[in-house]
């Protein structure tokens, strides 16, 4: 480390959908920005998550920045669901296109920042041997919901004698899997996405499997030029749309304003078909009821698990990947042939559930049943999630305050922008916003132009410090846990609640219901930012 730090009007940490644009906007307003990136390079989770068979589940053309009319009607997406490195390629195209690179310092880790309340600015170390140090007015932790990965601990797992890989974690270079016996660990998105690519060209390949996922086809495919013409001649009205929230989500969710219950079994399960047919995460759109009504949630299970039956085989594996919990409660996931795979002679699946894994040993995967011989295992097994990037990073405010010590039972934020004790610190998509339950390029571009608005009022009034008030604060908790409990969201161990992360604080961390989210941010800004004080 350098010893005359970098001083900055606002340091963004991370480079991905929401650090890139945070960066453009700040300059806009004439702020002197750097954005300091623990990666090679940008495009956060599109940069690291490079397995097999990656890419979004939002539709491309909404998956993608609104904030620059040139931008959208020139990108051209090539698929219903875009792959990683067509995300990754666009996301780099931004960071061209706006001249954003000369601002963003690569491959460095910020590990502390510590509020200076003389001076009035954030004291910020990095993991660079001989970068600079900064020093910032403002921060902005861009630092992702989905950025941390988790590999369980498994005992042995590091004596593992083939080669270990975290779906989070890719190599650039790939892995090619040809002839090989695979073992993958997880079913949620990750394991649901990469499976059917790695079952292609592994010798065997062998899932285990705690808890199935539901799972709904993408019919993914390359995108219909009229349909894009269509949509692109619409674009402005489509993300006023979106950003209206009408549907909760801030995608083309057609909702259907119906219960469940208030149909029959053959109007119901039509519908289900429909929905089912055009793919998607719309599915849970098909009836107003689903996520809140337990009755109605089991509707659409059953019909899922339908599915299930018809397209895998053998009634014993589809049994196996069957979900009985509730369907939403943890993030649906969106397959291309995922069920189908099972059929193949050359998948097998471990229910760890039924047999526990003991042990990783240097030959395979140690169940209570025997062991699976691999060459190559594979964690899908999440990460920790919305505060994992945040608490890996020693975060000190105003009087000493540890942000580790306040978020002990759980993240605390004013509408998932900000926290009391730690003056002109932002959080992009940050506990407490709908985020992760969103299109989360929407929320994004939200916070990012709320922040910009707030900061450019700061300025404006005269005032160098933004803190949120404690009343302000609870208040926002209370309602967040209130929301929340109306749904039923908190129902199974999800990592929406931390429950897939030992020692975590089970407390469910987004906000559900974007619509009300943003007219309460829009009401907070019109009211002169109630909740914050401004000295
Ligand atoms: P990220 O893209 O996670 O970027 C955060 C960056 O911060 C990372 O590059 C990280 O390295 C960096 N960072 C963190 N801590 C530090 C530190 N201490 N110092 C320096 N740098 C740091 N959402 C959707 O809405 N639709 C989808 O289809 C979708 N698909 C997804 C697919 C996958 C495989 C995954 C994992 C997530 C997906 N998501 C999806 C969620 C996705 O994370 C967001 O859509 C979006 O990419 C988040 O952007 P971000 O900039 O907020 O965070
Ligand atoms: O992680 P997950 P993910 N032994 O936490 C299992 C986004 N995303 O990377 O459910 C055995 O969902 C765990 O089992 P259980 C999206 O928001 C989107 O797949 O805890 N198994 C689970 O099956 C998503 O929700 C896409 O019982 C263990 C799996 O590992 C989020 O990222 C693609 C275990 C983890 O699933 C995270 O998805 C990818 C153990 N010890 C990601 N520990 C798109 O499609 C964990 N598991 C756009």
């Amino acid at each position: 480390m350098t010893d005359t730090p970098r001083s900055v009007d606002l340091l963004v940490v991370g480079a991905g959908f929401a650090g890139l644009y945070m960066l453009h906007r700040a300059r806009g307003q004439g702020l002197d920005t750097v954005v300091v990136e623990a990666a090679e390079g940008v495009g956060g989770t599109w940069w690291w998550n490079r397995y097999p068979g990656a890419r979004c589940d939002v539709e491309s053309v909404e998956y993608s920045y609104s904030f620059d009319e040139d931008l959208q009607q020139e990108w051209e997406w090539s698929e219903r669901y875009a792959p990683q490195p067509e995300i990754l390629r666009y996301l780099e195209h931004v960071a061209d296109r706006f001249d954003l690179r000369r601002d963003i310092v690569l491959g460095t880790r910020v590990t502390a920042a510590g509020w200076d309340d003389a001076a009035g600015r954030w004291r910020i170390t990095t993991d660079a041997a001989d970068g600079p140090a900064y020093d910032a007015r403002c921060m902005v932790m861009a630092t992702g919901c989905l950025s941390m990965p988790m590999t369980p601990d498994i005992p042995g797992a590091e004596d593992f004698a083939g080669t270990t890989l975290h779906t989070g974690r890719w190599p650039a270079e790939g892995v090619d899997v040809t002839g090989q016996r695979v073992g993958v660990i997880g079913t949620g998105s990750s394991g649901v996405q990469s499976v059917p690519v790695l079952a292609r060209d592994a010798a065997e390949l062998t899932v285990f499997q705690r808890t199935p996922a539901y799972t709904v086809p993408a019919h993914n495919g390359p995108l219909d030029p009229d349909e894009v013409a269509a949509i692109k001649a619409g674009y402005p009205e489509l993300r006023e749309a979106n950003r209206q929230m009408g549907t909760a989500f801030g995608a083309r969710f057609p909702p259907n304003d119906g219960s469940a219950l208030a149909v029959d079994e053959e109007e119901r399960t039509e519908v289900y078909e429909r929905r089912w047919a055009a793919g998607g995460l719309p599915f849970l759109a098909a009836f107003n009821d689903l996520l809140v009504d337990p009755a109605a949630n089991e509707t659409a299970a059953d019909f899922v698990r339908g599915k299930v039956r018809s397209i895998v085989d053998d009634p014993e594996v589809a049994e196996r990947l069957s979900p009985r919990q509730v369907i939403g409660c943890k993030r649906m996931c969106v397959d291309t042939g995922y069920l189908a795979t099972f059929n193949r002679a050359n998948v097998h699946l471990v229910d760890v559930a039924e047999t526990p894994i003991e042990a990783v040993t240097p030959e395979g995967v140690r169940t209570t049943e025997g062991t699976t011989e691999l060459d190559v295992l594979v964690f899908a097994t999440g990460f920790d999630a919305m505060t994992g990037a945040l608490a890996r990073i020693a975060i000190t405010g105003r009087d000493g305050r540890r942000l580790a010590d306040e978020w002990e039972a759980g993240p605390h934020t004013y509408l998932g922008l900000a926290m009391e004790g730690f003056p002109n610190l932002f959080t992009v998509t940050g506990p407490g916003s709908p985020s992760v339950l969103t299109n989360m390029v929407v929320s994004i571009e939200h916070h990012v132009e709320w922040i910009g608005d707030l900061l450019a009022h700061a300025e404006e009034v005269g005032a160098e410090r933004i803190e949120a008030d404690h009343g302000a604060q609870e208040g926002w908790v209370e309602y967040v846990n209130a929301v929340a409990g109306i749904t039923l969201f908190p129902t199974c161990s999800s990592w929406y609640l931390g429950a897939n992360v030992p020692g975590k604080p089970r407390v469910f961390m987004p906000l559900p219901g974007f619509p009300a989210y943003a007219e309460h941010c829009a009401h907070v800004a019109a009211n002169g930012y109630e909740g914050f004080t401004l000295t």
